[in-house]
């Protein structure tokens, strides 16, 4: 299982994850941003809509995937970060 984090603070700390193709992958989300804006992360293209409160974090699980680039987002798409599957 490949793991990767990503700081959630005024945007998504690294903006771009690199994972491998045709793999599992956990991502954790640290919540460290107070707006409500940055609260919910979403991802229709790897199937996850988490809301994390304030200093917490939460690990979601996405199934294997294509090569190719993915998005998610905060729940108004507002902001936006990526995964480069390759
Ligand atoms: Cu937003």
């Amino acid at each position: 299982m490949q793991t990767a984090t990503v700081i959630i603070k005024g945007g998504y700390q690294p903006a771009e994850l690199h994972l491998q193709a045709q793999q599992s992958a956990q991502i954790t989300f640290q919540q460290e941003d107070s707006s409500s804006c940055l609260s919910t992360v979403q991802s229709t293209a790897l199937g996850f809509n988490e809301k994390i409160p304030l200093g917490t974090h939460k690990t979601v699980t996405i199934a294997p995937q294509a090569p190719g680039v993915y998005n998610y987002a905060c729940g108004m798409n507002m902001f936006q970060g990526k995964v480069v599957y390759e």
